[in-house]
């Protein structure tokens, strides 16, 4: 079994990595959703409006920042629960600048944002009622970063999205456990999952009531406890009455539920299950987002120094692209309330890079041939755009195409660049002088028929 841990997974990381794998298919239960789901049209617009978007700027902050090692070091370092609640006295991030995040994801090119407003620690980043294990009763920070969020991107035009963890480490309700958050959090061997889902609706009503409109919810956790009623019709419904146009997607790693909206894959392009807990996740009719981080944490870790270099996030974004999905880029921001220049210098010079290639991104959908070793195709309307990412020769043979062609042209440069229909396939040249050093773009504009 190919399997890729990252390393910030413990034993127990692996342990459930191990037991998904060999479990059966998963219960029933689990798939129930929003059997008699139909969307509405608000729903179906902002499906379209998010395939055109492409580009997502993905947030993970909270308490666990100020460790600096990750989202997941409550779980990997077995903290009780009374060691983890001495975090939030901690946690004052004076520095965070909701304009200046927003900023940063306009200038990458981004056209949404995805934060974490629970993640697997329970802890709410928001003014929440219903628990007071959350940032304004806790820390001395008390102010809820998620409204100057929302307010924010309401003001620079950039929808927010709600990642919501399911998976509870605090909750005493979230029981029974069974992959995470067992066995050294000091919780009580008893608990009513029923009234754990309530809080979690409760919590869900409060994010889709007092932020003004969403784009959408981004579920994870589920995977944590296959065998149990989520109750996911119950809270599909919730969303899709209070919010008709905010998105449900859920990082549950199968084929969607009934009432889900778009389909995500974590750390993997659409369908190629290449990290080792997804291995039963196929492609389903949705519109579909891949998520990556930029070194290799999604929370806030101190030491991870391996970057990905921006020729690499630029070539994700374009496979992504060319797969028919969305990319949603991470950044885990410091405990300060700043995101660490590593990652800024990053965001940067992808988006100066989209710039000038923007046309081969927004408002396109996965090209006319599947994507092949050398690189990828998009499409928009009679515009098809070649994304050569890899390819060492000056002509390129491509299959045919649906349609003639009218023009072809080097997105570098703008000028022409030579073709010939052959029997074969098209034959297209790529000048040196035409070529990028991250993704070469030519787009061929087809006829009529
Ligand atoms: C999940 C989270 O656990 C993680 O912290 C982050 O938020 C990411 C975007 O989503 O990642 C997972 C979820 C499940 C498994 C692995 C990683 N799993 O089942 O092995």
């Amino acid at each position: 079994m190919a399997v890729t841990i990252r390393t910030y997974f413990s034993i127990a990381g692996v342990v459930l990595l191990l037991c998904s794998a060999l479990s059966a298919q998963p219960v029933s239960k689990i798939e129930q959703g929003q059997l008699d789901y139909k969307p509405t049209k608000e729903n179906l617009r902002s499906r379209e409006w998010f395939q055109d978007a492409k580009f997502g700027l993905f947030i993970h902050w909270g308490v666990y920042s100020v460790l600096g090692r990750g989202e997941w070091v409550m779980n990997n370092e077995k903290i009780p629960i009374v060691e983890y609640e001495k975090l939030p006295p901690q946690f004052n991030p004076t520095k965070f600048d909701p304009a200046a995040w927003v900023a940063l994801a306009k200038a990458a090119g981004m056209k949404y944002i995805t934060i974490t407003t629970k993640h697997h620690d329970g802890f709410a980043m928001f003014d929440s009622k219903v628990s007071d294990w959350n940032i304004l009763a806790r820390t001395p920070y008390k102010k809820d970063p998620l409204k100057m969020l929302a307010d924010e991107c309401r003001k620079q035009g950039i929808k927010l999205f709600f990642y919501y963890s399911q998976l509870d480490w605090h909750h005493p309700d979230y029981f029974p456990r069974h992959y995470t958050g067992v066995g050294y959090t000091g919780r009580p061997e008893s608990g009513d999952f029923n009234k754990y889902l309530d809080f979690m609706d409760a919590q869900l009503s409060e994010l889709l009531t007092n932020y003004g409109e969403i784009g959408g919810i981004w579920f994870d956790g589920m995977w944590d406890r296959e065998e149990a009623d989520w109750r996911l019709a119950r809270t599909y419904s919730l969303i899709h009455k209070t919010q008709p146009q905010a998105l449900i997607g859920s990082n549950h790693h199968l084929k969607p539920f009934g009432g889900e909206d778009f389909q995500m894959f974590e750390k993997d392009l659409p369908g190629q299950k290449t990290t080792g807990f997804n291995d039963k996740q196929e492609i389903g009719a949705l519109p579909l987002e891949t998520c990556e981080t930029i070194n290799g944490a999604w929370g806030y870790n101190a030491k991870d120094q391996r970057f990905k270099s921006t020729k690499d996030l630029i070539q994700y974004l374009a496979k992504a692209a060319g797969n028919n999905a969305n990319f949603l880029l991470n950044v885990g921001p410091m405990p300060t309330g700043e995101i660490q220049p590593e990652f800024v210098e990053r965001l940067q010079a992808i988006g100066q890079w989209l710039s000038k290639y923007g046309d081969a991104f927004y408002g396109t959908r996965g090209g006319p041939f599947s994507p092949r070793p050398w690189g990828v195709t998009t499409q928009k309307g009679n515009k098809v755009y070649v994304h050569i990412l890899d390819w060492p020769d000056e002509a390129i043979l491509l299959p045919k195409f649906p349609r003639a062609i009218r023009t072809a042209k080097a997105l570098t440069n703008g000028k022409p660049v030579h073709y010939e229909a052959h029997r074969f396939g098209l034959l297209l040249s790529i000048p040196r002088e035409a070529r990028d050093d991250y993704d070469t773009i030519i787009e061929i504009e087809l006829g009529d028929s």
